[in-house]
């Protein structure tokens, strides 16, 4: 496949590429990298979509990216999912929720690859983004559930995180990790239809008032906390996404390519280290004597680069 093919449109195409960029292989990811160099830049915006399991995500995703076709806009959608023992596999593999966006043509549903280690799923779904941008899709959609890193991760790889959460009681809610709502740039209390509108307006409220104290990650933007149903479109949350989607916001993409280059340096250093067998050896030994109170931190570091 080439980038003539993936310019003019071809579906067949794009997926191979995508194959490419999740492949393992050194060889397959210099292809890929190659691949992308030859795609035009765009202006594109990127959501990020978190939240706990089963909260609709997938769900708010088909509804909020017809609405976008119906905007004149193309929709990619992809996912990042570093946990293996998902039952069912991966997050978009139960397509019949996406089933209308997957069928139009202006649109691209990537379903999760295969799970794996953070840094190499966040190489990987960067790359994906920058595809599908270059093969002309300008509203990306990155679905990820809030249980882990994951959530971290894809704030630095987008430019709005909107966090779909779940009405219930309070205690829902405190529950909820504090790194999935510190994240947030937009909430959206999802299923708030049929017996559960109260409780969903009533968990709107509260989060509302929780993320009054917790401040937001973008200088002056007050976190909109919206209740409503992923079953219908959803008009409210997509202006709210507009609303955020600002120049400056844009500008920070600068700043997450750094974010990404010193992680990329930190596991290649750590990779490197580690390939010393009798180095990794100290390296396991040393950490479980930390683990288990035997040796203080720092005293472990200056063992381990004594030598
Ligand atoms: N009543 C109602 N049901 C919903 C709504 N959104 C999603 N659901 C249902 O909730 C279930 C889970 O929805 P998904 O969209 O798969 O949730 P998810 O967050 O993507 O789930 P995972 O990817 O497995 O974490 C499905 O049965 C949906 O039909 C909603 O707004 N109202
Ligand atoms: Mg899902």
């Amino acid at each position: 496949m080439n980038s003539q093919e993936i310019l003019a449109g071809d579906r067949g195409a794009l997926a191979r590429a995508l194959t490419l960029i999740e492949s393992a292989r050194a060889d397959h990811q210099a292809q890929a990298r190659a691949l992308l160099r030859e795609l035009p830049p765009r202006q594109t915006q990127r959501v990020g979509v978190t939240g706990p399991p089963g909260a609709g995500k997938s769900t708010l995703i088909e509804s909020l990216g017809l609405l976008a076709l119906e905007q004149g806009r193309r929709v990619g959608v992809l996912a990042i999912d570093p946990s293996s023992q998902r039952t069912g596999g991966s997050i978009l593999g139960d397509k019949t929720r996406m089933e209308e966006l997957s069928r139009d043509s202006r649109a691209f549903v990537r379903p999760s690859p295969a799970a794996g280690a953070l840094g190499g799923v966040a190489r990987r779904t960067r790359e994906a983004i920058l595809l599908l941008e270059g093969a002309g899709y300008d509203l990306i959609l990155v679905e990820t559930v809030g249980v882990g890193q994951s959530e971290v991760a894809v704030s630095h790889l987008v430019d709005t995180v909107l966090l779909v959460a779940l009405p219930g009681a309070g205690d829902d809610l405190q529950g909820m990790k504090r790194g999935l709502m510190e994240t947030a740039d937009v909430v959206w209390v999802n299923k708030a239809d049929g017996d559960r509108l109260p409780a969903a307006r009533q968990a709107a409220n509260q989060l509302s008032l929780a993320l009054r104290l917790l401040g937001s990650r973008t200088p002056g933007w007050q976190v909109p906390v919206l209740a409503g149903s992923a079953l219908e479109p959803p008009q409210t949350l997509w202006d709210a996404l507009q609303r955020h989607f600002t120049p400056e916001v844009v500008a920070l993409r600068a700043q997450q390519g750094l974010y990404w280059l010193e992680r990329g340096l930190e596991d290649r250093l750590l990779a490197h280290f580690l390939s010393d067998t009798a180095r990794a050896q100290e390296w396991n030994h040393l950490r479980n004597r930390v683990q288990n109170g035997e040796i203080s931190p720092e005293d472990a570091l200056a063992e381990l680069f004594k030598r």
